[in-house]
């Protein structure tokens, strides 16, 4: 039986990742920090196939243990700060965890380094924000770095030390470059849930308004369910590489919300909308794009499900997941 090691198996990705694994008929451990974790029990109940293994991004020594215990086959490091708003407020947390995690981690797939005829494979969550300030559009694996936030540039860190592990200690080591990939499973702090599961609760008559900083961005908005895959396939290859993983197509906040509010049935976004200066943040990534061809042709890759089966799914789910709360 194959056996997979995941951090961050709290967050969105995770529980995609443990679920696609399981199917696929793995192992699947998944590390979780701290002492008494709230979400330990959500994991339980959740997917009780998976065996929570402690530790922690920034002690290595936890993950060298983790790691002597699981024995995996593959690692995917998908543990982060991954809210950029708050990175800026706790940039060196951020600096610490999302950057040098990474370091640590591979630190550690050294060290334990796995069977010897079968090598841990390692996968590292890299981000589109590593863009930031695009230099050109659409991005691709080798478009130039700009970063815009304390988040992206410790991702860009990550992202290069897991290169430079790769060419150093030949460990088979694969950077996703994932643009923004959403569901029902995202955190309300992201703009895309906080949209939709805003517009729910005011369309249930709990709420008055939607209170959001600029709306003018544009992402590239994909299903978290179809990103985990391309993740999967990056560690099946024969060699080790770096993929970007979007649908290709932009979207700004703006009509992300229209889409929504007239889903809902609410009309007009404008009349339940106000901005906020706390919302915005101090620079801003304006624009993502991103082009996916390598991770089509090589790995066989391509995004299911279309930006407006994407708002419908989270429309749909938090209609019934708040009118459900509400009926309690
Ligand atoms: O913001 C604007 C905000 O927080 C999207 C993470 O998964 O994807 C994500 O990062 C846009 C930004 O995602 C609000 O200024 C307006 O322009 O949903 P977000 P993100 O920053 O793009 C990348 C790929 C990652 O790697 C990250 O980990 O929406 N925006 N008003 C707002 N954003 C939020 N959160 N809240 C607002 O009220």
């Amino acid at each position: 039986m194959r056996k997979a090691f995941i951090t961050g198996i709290t967050g969105q990705d995770g529980r995609h990742l443990a679920e696609l694994l399981h199917s696929k008929g793995y192992k699947v451990f998944g590390m979780m920090k701290g002492q008494h974790n709230p979400r330990s029990e959500m994991i339980r109940d959740e997917f009780p196939f998976v065996e929570i293994v402690p530790g922690d991004l920034t002690d290595l020594t936890s993950l060298v243990t983790a790691l002597e215990y699981a024995q995996p086959d593959e690692f995917y490091n998908l543990g982060a700060i991954s809210f950029v708003a708050m990175s800026f407020n706790q940039a060196e947390l951020t600096a610490n965890v999302t950057g040098l995690g990474v370091l640590r981690a591979l630190e550690a797939v050294r060290i334990v380094g796995g069977a010897q005829n079968n090598p841990i494979r390692f996968y590292q969550a890299s981000s589109s924000e590593m863009f930031g300030k695009v230099r050109e559009v659409p991005q691709t694996e080798l478009t130039p770095f700009h970063p815009r936030s304390p988040y992206g540039v410790a991702k860009v860190f990550g992202h290069n030390i897991t290169m430079n592990y790769r060419e150093s200690y030949g460990l088979f080591a694969c950077s996703g470059i994932l643009f923004n990939h959403e569901g029902p499973r995202r955190g309300l702090e992201f703009v895309t849930r906080k949209i939709t599961n805003t517009a729910a609760r005011i369309k249930l008559g709990v709420e008055k308004e939607l209170v959001l900083g600029n709306i003018d961005a544009k992402r590239d908005w994909g299903y978290a369910g179809d990103y985990v895959k391309a993740m999967w396939l990056m560690l099946q290859q024969d060699e080790p590489d770096d993929y970007v993983v979007a649908t290709g197509e932009t979207h700004s906040v703006e009509e992300f919300l229209e889409i929504t509010f007239s889903k809902v049935g609410l009309g007009d976004w404008r009349q339940f909308v106000r901005q906020d200066q706390k919302f915005f943040r101090p620079a801003e990534v304006d624009l993502l794009i991103g082009d996916p061809s390598k991770a089509k042709t090589k790995l066989g890759w391509k995004p299911e499900v279309s930006f407006e089966q994407l708002v419908d799914m989270m429309v749909t789910h938090d209609l019934e997941y708040e009118s459900a709360r509400l009926n309690k």
